[in-house]
């Protein structure tokens, strides 16, 4: 695109027309944020207001609604004259009326939502719907054209604009920043995003901090400190600032509009240049606006004598009882009429031309550009094809391989084929988690000074590392809805640091599914490794399953959750989940050497039916029902799984063991209940329908319990998990202390086998025996008894 660098002073200046425009279009914008949060009738106030054309329900956020509308109009005008996309991300998500109210003004309501149309009966439609039942959330949701942030949720506008910008050269992300969403931990993180931006590849965000100086109900710290402090608070962040304050008019549009047209010309020569080569490598200095408005601005000074205007007391709903209070009533009828609506929409309701002439054209509308609807520029991951990565695996469970190397490898390749479309994103794991051969063709990104002794460290880089799973999340979240591809690797207890992320980013997607309009995104990727099991070194601090219970709570249609017991499987399913849109995939797998069972073919058929019986490690010989089923899903409680089955096949050849492994783990409930349930044919092929199951299980026992509800007779599935028996002991001790070692399986396999065979009871003396002699062996030598430590089913002597 073009990009066409206006002359400084024809932006900075706004002419009389541009000045009605902006004046008729925020005027416009108000009217419409207030009519939505109050009128149910007479929407452009063509008779006296009275109480019945008031909602029942008075809800939605006023207070930062007018700052947005100004942003956005000015913002428009900057597209107007220059060409530049951008995106329009606002952090206090629930100024929703006013992201409502700029997209019905710019048409692109009525084109998505036809009956919301530019006339009478259609504003009285988006009056209607607003916050009500049947009709649109309240805040700047999935159903709101132009948005990829909902706002819902305070902290994330910087991490989601960071993450829209990268590899996208000609976006400039508009994030506007809450002082209230400030406070917050992930903002506070987030403004070191410059630190990993590119100008020469990357496209741009401008903060615009907002301090309209309350947030609920209480100030902002930000707007309350010396504007000194926020100042160097915000160079320090590696930014320079621009201030506009104050609530005069026209004083404020002209102010708001040199300051925009200062920010995007710093912008454009930093872009520029570093696009020219003319890039000393070291961190732009990139601008920020702070902007010092009147929260509620425009809205009623006084109401029963107290200040309204410019406190919290305007966040929600300045006017409270219009329907019972006739001076509340015709105060709001002041309020709405002072923006004279009589000037701003014709006489069948539509916007005027001036109004109309405020917006940018076609898809360079804020609340048109396909970067808001990125499944619209997703294009298919050139994918190598992930069989010629395998491990290979003569015999199962004989020998070990670091499962996620072969992951990386993979990626690597992912990053060459394409250099723009795919990034990795990992709170500074990269190498630890084994991902390492990434680096091989990627440097991590680092806009700041690199020195002789940092490795794979360069403004060129495209592995995201920063040690934020917030930031990371976040980053791959708006690289994803602005149609790229990625994947966030991280310690599996650490991904509870950005859960209500993966939470609302589930929720998004799930929303985003009831509207056609939304083209599907490439799927939410997390790869959890480093898990519980083999924290062993680390403690318990560095031990918690916690994401897969909080995913699969999630609805269906988008929640996914792999546990590849090993390499060959990991990189199966690695490639489903980079094929497919508009899911959370979460795979679990741990990144220590640890034993492979299944070669490629096998692997991808087990991966593609989600779950199977592992013939060769049972004694169960397909001809009647067995005595047990061992189920398990997940790597090292497979491999406990494997091992008991050994234990039984060689010390109690009388009992028919069953192994089923399953690595989808949402084939376990009913069909009804998520779209990969495996059939009940298929279910009672695996686990029967009666006899009892031992399932040893990742994550929190309770998980399973909740999979298999519904399922023949589920009260036989007895689940060990992961039950919080944390510490910093040896790896195999993590399965004692959890009760789910393959001492512990074998006695529950004999204790609620249908059948006890001779020498049961010996056996399970042997298992107490062995279990006293771990514990004893662990104290003295400070690692596993070696035939646990190097256990395989060649050294207990088994074929497939
Ligand atoms: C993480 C989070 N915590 C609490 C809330 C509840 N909440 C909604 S709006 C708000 C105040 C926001 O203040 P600010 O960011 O300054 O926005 P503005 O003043 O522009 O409305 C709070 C605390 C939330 N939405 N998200």
């Amino acid at each position: 695109m073009t990009v066409v660098v206006s002359e400084p002073r024809a932006l900075a200046e706004l002419d009389d027309r541009d000045l009605a425009r902006l004046d008729a279009w925020w005027r416009a914008a108000n009217y419409l944020t207030i009519g939505q949060i109050y009128l149910r009738g007479n929407p452009l106030l063509r008779e006296p207001l009275n109480a019945e054309h008031i909602k029942p329900r008075l809800l939605g956020h006023w207070g930062t609604s007018p700052g947005l509308s100004l942003i956005y109009a000015h913002v428009s005008r900057l597209i107007r004259h220059t060409g530049q996309q951008a995106v329009y991300l606002a952090g206090p998500g629930h100024g929703g009326p006013a992201l409502v109210a700029a997209g019905y003004l710019e048409g692109t309501y009525s084109d998505i939502y036809p009956k919301v149309s530019q006339d009478e009966a259609g504003m009285l439609r988006l009056f209607r719907q607003f916050s009500s039942p049947g009709g649109i959330p309240s805040h700047v949701s999935v159903t709101t054209p132009g948005s990829i942030h909902e706002g819902g949720e305070l902290g994330y506008v910087l991490v989601h604009a960071f993450g829209a910008v990268m590899d996208n050269p000609d976006l400039l992300a508009i994030a506007v920043v809450g002082d209230g969403e400030a406070e917050t931990g992930p903002l506070e993180g987030s403004w070191k995003g410059v630190s990993f931006l590119n100008p020469a590849r990357d496209g741009a965000v401008l903060p615009i901090l907002h301090l309209n100086g309350a947030k609920i109900s209480g100030p902002a710290v930000l707007a309350r400190k010396n504007p000194n402090e926020v100042r160097d608070l915000l160079r320090g962040h590696g930014y320079d600032v621009i201030e506009v304050e104050g609530d005069d008019l026209p004083g404020m549009h002209h102010r708001f509009a040199a300051a925009l047209a200062l920010a995007w010309n710093r912008i454009r020569e930093i872009q520029t240049a570093a696009r020219a080569d003319e890039w000393d490598g070291s961190r732009p200095t990139w601008p920020l606006i702070v902007l010092r408005s009147p929260k509620g601005w425009t809205g009623p000074d006084e109401v029963d004598g107290v200040t309204v205007t410019g406190t919290w007391r305007s966040h929600q709903v300045p006017l409270s009882g219009v329907r019972d209070n006739p001076e509340h009533l015709a105060l709001l009828e002041r309020w709405l009429r002072s923006y004279r609506p009589e000037e701003l929409f014709d006489a069948d309701g539509a916007p005027i031309a001036l109004i109309r002439e405020q917006a940018p054209e076609g898809d360079l509308r804020m609340s048109a550009t396909p970067h808001a609807n990125g499944g619209l520029l997703t294009r298919d991951l050139d994918l190598p094809d992930f069989r010629e990565y395998a491990v290979d695996v003569p015999r199962p469970a004989a020998g070990r391989a670091e499962s996620t190397r072969k992951l990386g490898e993979l990626m690597r390749d992912i990053y060459t084929r394409n250099p723009d479309n795919f990034r990795l994103f990992c709170p500074d794991e990269t190498n630890s988690n084994r991902l390492g051969a990434v680096f091989e063709v990627s440097d991590r990104a680092f806009m700041e000074q690199v020195t002789p002794d940092d490795v794979a460290i360069g403004r060129d880089g495209r592995v995201m590392e920063v040690l934020s799973e917030h930031n990371c999340h976040g980053w791959l979240e708006g690289y994803n809805l602005t149609g790229r591809h990625g994947m966030f690797a991280t310690y599996e207890a650490f991904a509870m640091v950005s859960a209500s992320q993966t939470i609302q980013h589930g929720k998004w997607l799930q929303e985003a599914r009831h509207l056609p309009w939304r083209a599907k995104v490439p799927s939410l990727n997390i790869l959890l490794t480093s898990t519980a099991w083999r924290n062993d070194h680390n403690g318990f601090s560095h031990q918690g399953p916690g994401l897969i219970q909080n995913v699969l709570t999630q609805r269906g249609d988008v929640a996914r959750v792999y546990l590849p017991p090993d390499a060959n499987t990991l990189l199966s399913v690695a490639d489903h989940c980079f094929r497919s849109r508009s899911y959370i995939n979460v795979i679990v797998i741990d990144k220590q050497p640890q034993l492979q069972y299944l070669s490629m073919a096998e692997a991808v058929e087990h991966c593609a039916r989600g779950a199977g019986i592992w013939q060769w490690a049972g004694t169960d010989d397909d001809t009647s029902d067995p005595d047990i089923v061992l189920a398990c899903a997940g790597d090292v409680v497979t491999m406990e799984t494997v091992a008991a089955a050994q234990i039984l096949k060689q010390r109690l050849p009388g009992l028919k063991v069953r192994v089923v492994n399953v690595v989808d783990l949402m084939t376990l409930p009913r069909r009804k209940d998520h779209p990969h349930g495996m059939s009940e044919t298929l279910f009672t092929e695996l686990f029967t329908d009666s006899v009892d199951v031992i399932f040893s299980f990742h994550g929190y026992p309770g998980a399973i319990h909740q999979l298999v509800h519904g399922r023949p007779d589920a009260d036989r599935f007895r689940v060990r998990g992961f039950i919080e028996q944390g510490t910093t002991t040896t790896p195999f001790d993590m399965t004692v202390r959890n009760r789910t070692s393959r001492y512990h399986l074998v006695m529950d396999a004999i204790n609620n086998a249908g059948r006890v065979p001779h020498g049961a009871t010996e056996l399970k003396a042997w298992c107490e025996a062995q279990l006293a002699r771990h514990e004893a062996y662990i104290v003295e030598h400070l690692e596993d008894m070696p035939e646990v430590r190097d256990w395989s089913v060649r050294t207990s002597g088994s074929n497939r």
